[in-house]
Protein backbone atom coordinates (compact mmCIF):
# COMPACT_ATOMS: atom_id res chain seq x y z
CA UNK A 1 0.00 0.00 0.00
CA UNK A 2 1.11 3.68 -0.61
CA UNK A 3 -1.10 6.12 1.43
CA UNK A 4 -3.50 3.88 1.65
CA UNK A 5 -3.61 2.86 -2.06
CA UNK A 6 -3.21 -0.46 -3.15
CA UNK A 7 0.04 -1.07 -5.21
CA UNK A 8 -0.66 -2.15 -8.55
CA UNK A 9 1.11 -5.65 -9.39
CA UNK A 10 3.93 -5.69 -12.24
CA UNK A 11 3.80 -7.77 -15.29
CA UNK A 12 7.00 -8.69 -16.24
CA UNK A 13 7.21 -9.29 -19.64
CA UNK A 14 10.38 -10.66 -21.54
CA UNK A 15 11.76 -12.35 -24.71
CA UNK A 16 15.20 -13.45 -24.56
CA UNK A 17 16.10 -12.13 -21.48
CA UNK A 18 16.34 -14.48 -17.98
CA UNK A 19 13.26 -13.41 -16.41
CA UNK A 20 14.80 -14.87 -12.90
CA UNK A 21 17.23 -11.35 -12.07
CA UNK A 22 15.26 -8.88 -12.93
CA UNK A 23 12.13 -10.45 -10.31
CA UNK A 24 14.97 -10.58 -7.75
CA UNK A 25 15.74 -6.94 -8.72
CA UNK A 26 12.11 -6.20 -8.37
CA UNK A 27 11.73 -8.07 -5.37
CA UNK A 28 14.25 -5.87 -3.85
CA UNK A 29 13.12 -2.37 -4.93
CA UNK A 30 9.71 -3.05 -4.46
CA UNK A 31 9.33 -5.96 -1.42
CA UNK A 32 5.42 -5.22 -1.46
CA UNK A 33 4.53 -4.86 -4.71
CA UNK A 34 3.22 -9.12 -6.56
CA UNK A 35 5.25 -9.46 -9.94
CA UNK A 36 3.65 -11.66 -12.18
CA UNK A 37 5.49 -13.62 -15.01
CA UNK A 38 3.91 -13.35 -18.19
CA UNK A 39 2.25 -15.07 -19.88
CA UNK A 40 0.58 -16.32 -16.50
CA UNK A 41 -1.38 -14.28 -14.98
CA UNK A 42 -2.06 -12.05 -18.47
CA UNK A 43 -5.89 -10.73 -17.73
CA UNK A 44 -5.11 -10.25 -14.10
CA UNK A 45 -6.90 -6.40 -13.34
CA UNK A 46 -4.85 -6.21 -10.56
CA UNK A 47 -1.85 -5.42 -13.11
CA UNK A 48 -1.10 -1.92 -13.70
CA UNK A 49 2.45 -1.73 -15.13
CA UNK A 50 4.38 -3.66 -17.23
CA UNK A 51 7.86 -3.99 -17.39
CA UNK A 52 8.77 -5.00 -21.32
CA UNK A 53 11.04 -6.10 -23.69
CA UNK A 54 9.98 -7.58 -27.06
CA UNK A 55 6.73 -8.05 -25.41
CA UNK A 56 4.43 -11.03 -27.21
CA UNK A 57 2.13 -8.95 -29.31
CA UNK A 58 -1.23 -8.96 -27.94
CA UNK A 59 -0.21 -9.56 -24.81
CA UNK A 60 -0.42 -6.03 -22.83
CA UNK A 61 -3.79 -5.29 -24.94
CA UNK A 62 -5.31 -8.08 -22.70
CA UNK A 63 -4.83 -6.22 -19.64
CA UNK A 64 -8.24 -4.34 -18.61
CA UNK A 65 -6.55 -1.99 -15.92
CA UNK A 66 -2.89 -1.41 -17.33
CA UNK A 67 -1.77 1.97 -16.16
CA UNK A 68 1.96 2.31 -17.69
CA UNK A 69 4.26 0.37 -19.58
CA UNK A 70 8.05 0.17 -19.10
CA UNK A 71 10.77 -0.48 -21.63
CA UNK A 72 13.52 -2.04 -20.05
CA UNK A 73 15.49 -0.28 -22.80
CA UNK A 74 15.87 3.86 -24.03
CA UNK A 75 14.79 2.45 -27.37
CA UNK A 76 11.48 1.35 -27.39
CA UNK A 77 11.09 -0.03 -30.98
CA UNK A 78 10.47 -3.18 -29.31
CA UNK A 79 7.43 -1.99 -27.52
CA UNK A 80 6.01 -0.58 -30.61
CA UNK A 81 6.37 -4.37 -32.50
CA UNK A 82 3.09 -4.77 -30.88
CA UNK A 83 0.27 -3.82 -33.32
CA UNK A 84 -2.45 -4.03 -30.57
CA UNK A 85 -0.56 -1.40 -28.23
CA UNK A 86 -2.64 -0.17 -25.50
CA UNK A 87 -2.94 3.93 -25.53
CA UNK A 88 -0.84 4.18 -22.06
CA UNK A 89 1.87 5.94 -21.42
CA UNK A 90 5.09 4.64 -21.90
CA UNK A 91 8.02 5.55 -20.21
CA UNK A 92 11.85 4.88 -21.15
CA UNK A 93 15.32 3.65 -19.52
CA UNK A 94 17.30 7.12 -19.22
CA UNK A 95 20.36 6.40 -16.59
CA UNK A 96 23.14 7.80 -15.81
CA UNK A 97 24.72 4.46 -15.50
CA UNK A 98 23.46 3.02 -19.02
CA UNK A 99 24.20 6.67 -20.75
CA UNK A 100 28.06 6.59 -18.99
CA UNK A 101 28.90 2.90 -20.37
CA UNK A 102 27.14 3.91 -23.79
CA UNK A 103 29.79 6.74 -23.88
CA UNK A 104 32.63 4.28 -22.94
CA UNK A 105 32.23 2.12 -25.63
CA UNK A 106 32.10 5.47 -28.25
CA UNK A 107 35.06 6.93 -26.94
CA UNK A 108 36.75 3.06 -27.14
CA UNK A 109 35.75 2.65 -30.70
CA UNK A 110 36.54 5.76 -31.81
CA UNK A 111 40.22 6.00 -29.94
CA UNK A 112 40.41 2.31 -31.62
CA UNK A 113 40.06 3.98 -35.04
CA UNK A 114 41.69 6.92 -34.53
CA UNK A 115 45.00 5.19 -33.02
CA UNK A 116 44.66 2.84 -35.93
CA UNK A 117 43.97 -0.16 -33.70
CA UNK A 118 42.58 -2.72 -36.02
CA UNK A 119 45.64 -2.19 -38.37
CA UNK A 120 48.07 -2.68 -35.45
CA UNK A 121 46.36 -5.95 -34.40
CA UNK A 122 46.80 -7.62 -38.09
CA UNK A 123 49.93 -6.46 -38.20
CA UNK A 124 50.16 -8.46 -34.68
CA UNK A 125 48.92 -11.23 -35.94
CA UNK A 126 51.39 -11.71 -38.82
CA UNK A 127 54.56 -10.29 -36.47
CA UNK A 128 55.32 -7.12 -38.92
CA UNK A 129 56.57 -4.80 -36.70
CA UNK A 130 56.07 -1.20 -38.94
CA UNK A 131 56.35 2.01 -37.36
CA UNK A 132 53.80 4.24 -38.34
CA UNK A 133 55.11 8.08 -38.95
CA UNK A 134 51.38 9.25 -39.86
CA UNK A 135 49.64 9.04 -36.72
CA UNK A 136 46.64 12.28 -36.67
CA UNK A 137 46.21 14.24 -33.19
CA UNK A 138 42.79 13.85 -32.06
CA UNK A 139 42.21 17.47 -33.15
CA UNK A 140 42.82 16.59 -36.94
CA UNK A 141 40.02 14.21 -36.34
CA UNK A 142 36.10 15.01 -36.78
CA UNK A 143 33.70 13.14 -34.98
CA UNK A 144 30.01 12.97 -36.39
CA UNK A 145 27.28 11.95 -33.64
CA UNK A 146 23.76 10.94 -35.39
CA UNK A 147 21.63 11.58 -32.98
CA UNK A 148 21.62 14.37 -30.00
CA UNK A 149 19.92 12.79 -27.51
CA UNK A 150 20.76 11.88 -24.00
CA UNK A 151 23.29 9.39 -25.28
CA UNK A 152 24.82 11.45 -27.98
CA UNK A 153 24.97 14.66 -25.96
CA UNK A 154 27.36 13.10 -23.39
CA UNK A 155 29.21 11.22 -25.61
CA UNK A 156 29.98 14.08 -27.76
CA UNK A 157 30.86 16.21 -24.70
CA UNK A 158 33.81 13.13 -23.87
CA UNK A 159 35.24 12.96 -27.19
CA UNK A 160 34.87 16.78 -26.94
CA UNK A 161 37.86 16.48 -23.32
CA UNK A 162 39.57 14.10 -25.97
CA UNK A 163 40.09 16.88 -28.08
CA UNK A 164 38.09 15.81 -30.77
CA UNK A 165 35.97 18.08 -33.29
CA UNK A 166 32.54 16.81 -32.89
CA UNK A 167 29.42 17.50 -34.99
CA UNK A 168 25.81 16.39 -34.55
CA UNK A 169 22.52 15.85 -36.57
CA UNK A 170 19.03 15.53 -34.62
CA UNK A 171 15.70 16.13 -35.62
CA UNK A 172 15.23 19.31 -34.09
CA UNK A 173 17.61 21.84 -33.91
CA UNK A 174 19.54 21.40 -30.72
CA UNK A 175 22.27 24.05 -29.42
CA UNK A 176 24.88 21.72 -27.69
CA UNK A 177 28.20 23.68 -26.29
CA UNK A 178 31.52 22.83 -28.51
CA UNK A 179 29.36 20.79 -30.73
CA UNK A 180 28.24 22.05 -34.59
CA UNK A 181 24.88 21.17 -34.55
CA UNK A 182 22.49 20.29 -38.12
CA UNK A 183 19.19 19.02 -37.53
CA UNK A 184 16.63 17.73 -40.23
CA UNK A 185 16.76 16.44 -43.56
CA UNK A 186 18.39 20.04 -45.09
CA UNK A 187 21.04 19.06 -42.59
CA UNK A 188 21.99 16.00 -43.15
CA UNK A 189 23.89 16.69 -46.38
CA UNK A 190 26.11 19.25 -44.31
CA UNK A 191 26.68 16.78 -41.84
CA UNK A 192 27.53 14.04 -43.48
CA UNK A 193 30.22 16.19 -45.13
CA UNK A 194 31.65 17.43 -41.83
CA UNK A 195 32.61 14.51 -40.19
CA UNK A 196 35.70 11.57 -40.27
CA UNK A 197 34.27 9.25 -37.78
CA UNK A 198 29.88 8.60 -37.44
CA UNK A 199 28.52 7.61 -34.53
CA UNK A 200 25.36 6.28 -34.69
CA UNK A 201 22.94 6.44 -31.73
CA UNK A 202 19.32 7.25 -32.98
CA UNK A 203 16.22 5.43 -32.16
CA UNK A 204 14.93 2.87 -34.63
CA UNK A 205 11.51 4.55 -36.10
CA UNK A 206 10.26 4.10 -39.19
CA UNK A 207 11.82 7.37 -40.51
CA UNK A 208 15.12 5.51 -39.21
CA UNK A 209 14.79 2.41 -40.65
CA UNK A 210 17.76 1.65 -42.86
CA UNK A 211 18.98 4.98 -42.71
CA UNK A 212 22.35 3.97 -42.92
CA UNK A 213 22.49 2.64 -46.68
CA UNK A 214 25.17 3.17 -49.72
CA UNK A 215 23.09 6.68 -50.30
CA UNK A 216 24.21 7.87 -47.01
CA UNK A 217 27.51 6.49 -47.07
CA UNK A 218 28.21 8.32 -50.23
CA UNK A 219 27.32 11.67 -49.37
CA UNK A 220 30.14 11.28 -46.12
CA UNK A 221 33.11 13.11 -46.73
CA UNK A 222 35.59 11.77 -48.86
CA UNK A 223 38.48 14.11 -47.56
CA UNK A 224 38.39 11.95 -44.18
CA UNK A 225 41.39 12.41 -42.40
CA UNK A 226 41.21 8.66 -41.71
CA UNK A 227 41.24 7.75 -45.58
CA UNK A 228 37.43 6.88 -45.55
CA UNK A 229 34.54 7.02 -43.41
CA UNK A 230 34.39 5.41 -40.39
CA UNK A 231 31.04 4.38 -39.04
CA UNK A 232 30.06 2.98 -35.69
CA UNK A 233 26.44 1.99 -34.75
CA UNK A 234 25.20 1.43 -31.35
CA UNK A 235 21.85 2.34 -32.03
CA UNK A 236 19.65 -0.26 -33.71
CA UNK A 237 20.51 -3.29 -36.12
CA UNK A 238 17.00 -1.64 -37.80
CA UNK A 239 19.16 1.27 -38.81
CA UNK A 240 21.88 -0.43 -41.35
CA UNK A 241 21.23 -1.92 -44.40
CA UNK A 242 23.42 -4.88 -44.03
CA UNK A 243 24.48 -5.71 -47.89
CA UNK A 244 24.90 -2.11 -48.28
CA UNK A 245 27.88 -1.77 -45.31
CA UNK A 246 29.46 -4.58 -46.30
CA UNK A 247 29.63 -3.44 -50.37
CA UNK A 248 31.14 -0.30 -48.96
CA UNK A 249 33.32 -1.69 -46.94
CA UNK A 250 34.63 -3.89 -50.29
CA UNK A 251 34.42 -1.45 -52.26
CA UNK A 252 36.23 1.41 -50.51
CA UNK A 253 33.20 3.71 -49.54
CA UNK A 254 33.83 2.99 -45.56
CA UNK A 255 37.25 2.42 -44.19
CA UNK A 256 36.38 0.03 -41.73
CA UNK A 257 32.71 -0.37 -39.29
CA UNK A 258 32.19 -1.03 -35.42
CA UNK A 259 28.87 -2.26 -35.22
CA UNK A 260 26.96 -3.50 -31.80
CA UNK A 261 23.68 -4.08 -32.99
CA UNK A 262 22.39 -6.11 -36.13
CA UNK A 263 18.82 -6.39 -37.88
CA UNK A 264 19.19 -9.85 -36.87
CA UNK A 265 20.24 -10.74 -33.34
CA UNK A 266 21.74 -13.19 -31.74
CA UNK A 267 23.86 -12.61 -35.11
CA UNK A 268 23.83 -16.01 -37.31
CA UNK A 269 27.22 -17.68 -36.87
CA UNK A 270 27.12 -17.83 -41.14
CA UNK A 271 27.17 -13.94 -41.47
CA UNK A 272 29.95 -12.54 -43.05
CA UNK A 273 30.62 -9.99 -40.42
CA UNK A 274 31.90 -12.38 -37.95
CA UNK A 275 35.07 -12.53 -40.23
CA UNK A 276 35.11 -9.20 -42.03
CA UNK A 277 39.08 -7.65 -41.76
CA UNK A 278 37.22 -4.28 -41.76
CA UNK A 279 34.69 -5.24 -39.09
CA UNK A 280 34.83 -4.52 -35.30
CA UNK A 281 31.78 -6.55 -33.76
CA UNK A 282 30.55 -6.71 -30.30
CA UNK A 283 27.27 -8.44 -29.21
CA UNK A 284 24.80 -5.57 -28.15
CA UNK A 285 26.93 -4.68 -25.00
CA UNK A 286 27.48 -1.16 -25.76
CA UNK A 287 25.82 0.23 -22.27
CA UNK A 288 24.47 -3.16 -20.63
CA UNK A 289 23.70 -1.12 -17.35
CA UNK A 290 23.46 -3.08 -13.85
CA UNK A 291 19.25 -3.93 -13.61
CA UNK A 292 19.35 -2.00 -9.60
CA UNK A 293 20.12 0.81 -11.76
CA UNK A 294 17.45 0.93 -14.10
CA UNK A 295 14.36 -1.06 -11.94
CA UNK A 296 14.33 0.99 -8.80
CA UNK A 297 13.67 4.42 -11.14
CA UNK A 298 10.60 2.58 -12.64
CA UNK A 299 9.53 1.53 -8.92
CA UNK A 300 10.03 5.55 -7.89
CA UNK A 301 7.96 6.46 -10.87
CA UNK A 302 4.96 3.65 -10.10
CA UNK A 303 5.27 4.87 -6.39
CA UNK A 304 4.92 8.63 -7.52
CA UNK A 305 1.84 8.04 -10.06
CA UNK A 306 0.20 6.39 -7.58
CA UNK A 307 0.93 9.45 -5.30
CA UNK A 308 -0.09 11.40 -8.04
CA UNK A 309 2.66 12.33 -9.32
CA UNK A 310 3.18 12.86 -13.39
CA UNK A 311 5.87 10.43 -15.08
CA UNK A 312 8.85 11.16 -16.52
CA UNK A 313 11.16 9.96 -19.32
CA UNK A 314 7.61 9.53 -21.13
CA UNK A 315 8.22 8.44 -25.01
CA UNK A 316 6.46 10.77 -27.90
CA UNK A 317 4.17 7.96 -29.33
CA UNK A 318 4.15 10.04 -32.84
CA UNK A 319 7.75 10.61 -33.31
CA UNK A 320 8.23 6.63 -32.17
CA UNK A 321 10.87 7.24 -29.48
P1 LIG B 1 16.93 10.07 -27.26
O1 LIG B 1 15.49 9.90 -27.57
O2 LIG B 1 17.33 10.81 -26.05
O3 LIG B 1 17.67 10.74 -28.51
C1 LIG B 1 17.42 10.38 -29.82
C2 LIG B 1 18.10 11.37 -30.75
O4 LIG B 1 17.86 10.94 -32.09
C3 LIG B 1 17.53 12.78 -30.62
O5 LIG B 1 18.54 13.74 -30.78
C4 LIG B 1 16.56 12.85 -31.80
O6 LIG B 1 16.32 14.16 -32.30
C5 LIG B 1 17.32 12.04 -32.83
N1 LIG B 1 16.42 11.56 -33.89
C6 LIG B 1 15.33 10.81 -33.79
N2 LIG B 1 14.75 10.63 -34.98
C7 LIG B 1 15.50 11.32 -35.86
C8 LIG B 1 15.40 11.57 -37.25
N3 LIG B 1 14.41 11.07 -37.99
N4 LIG B 1 16.34 12.35 -37.83
C9 LIG B 1 17.35 12.88 -37.09
N5 LIG B 1 17.50 12.69 -35.77
C10 LIG B 1 16.57 11.92 -35.16
O7 LIG B 1 17.53 8.59 -27.23
P2 LIG B 1 18.83 8.08 -26.46
O8 LIG B 1 19.96 8.98 -26.75
O9 LIG B 1 18.50 7.79 -25.04
O10 LIG B 1 19.05 6.65 -27.18
C11 LIG B 1 19.25 6.56 -28.57
C12 LIG B 1 19.14 5.12 -29.02
O11 LIG B 1 20.27 4.36 -28.59
C13 LIG B 1 17.96 4.32 -28.45
O12 LIG B 1 16.76 4.61 -29.13
C14 LIG B 1 18.40 2.89 -28.64
O13 LIG B 1 17.96 2.40 -29.89
C15 LIG B 1 19.93 2.98 -28.64
N6 LIG B 1 20.52 2.30 -27.50
C16 LIG B 1 21.38 1.26 -27.73
C17 LIG B 1 22.00 0.60 -26.69
C18 LIG B 1 22.99 -0.47 -26.92
O14 LIG B 1 23.39 -1.14 -25.98
N7 LIG B 1 23.45 -0.66 -28.14
C19 LIG B 1 21.74 0.99 -25.29
C20 LIG B 1 20.82 2.10 -25.16
C21 LIG B 1 20.23 2.71 -26.24
P3 LIG B 1 15.65 15.30 -31.38
O15 LIG B 1 16.75 15.68 -30.39
O16 LIG B 1 15.31 16.36 -32.31
O17 LIG B 1 14.47 14.65 -30.69
C1 LIG C 1 18.47 -0.17 -24.86
C2 LIG C 1 19.36 -1.26 -25.23
O1 LIG C 1 17.68 0.30 -25.69
O2 LIG C 1 20.01 -1.84 -24.32
O3 LIG C 1 18.54 0.27 -23.68
O4 LIG C 1 19.50 -1.57 -26.40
Amino acid sequence: MTNGIESGRILLALTGMAPEFWIDELHKAAPGRPVTLAPDGEVDPSIHYAIVWKQTPGLLARLPNLKVIFSLGAGVDHVFGDPDLPDVPIVRVVSENLTRRMSEYVVWQVLDHHRLGPRYRAQQADRVWHEDRDQKAAADITVGIMGLGELGRDAAAKLRVMGFNVTGWSRTQKQVEGVTCHAGDDGLGPFLASADIFVVLLPLTPDTHEILNRDLFQKMSKRGALGAPVLINAGRGGLQNEADILAALDEGLLSAVSLDVFQQEPLDPASPFWSHPKVTLTPHAAAASNPSSLIAPMVRQMDAHERGEALINLVDRNAGY
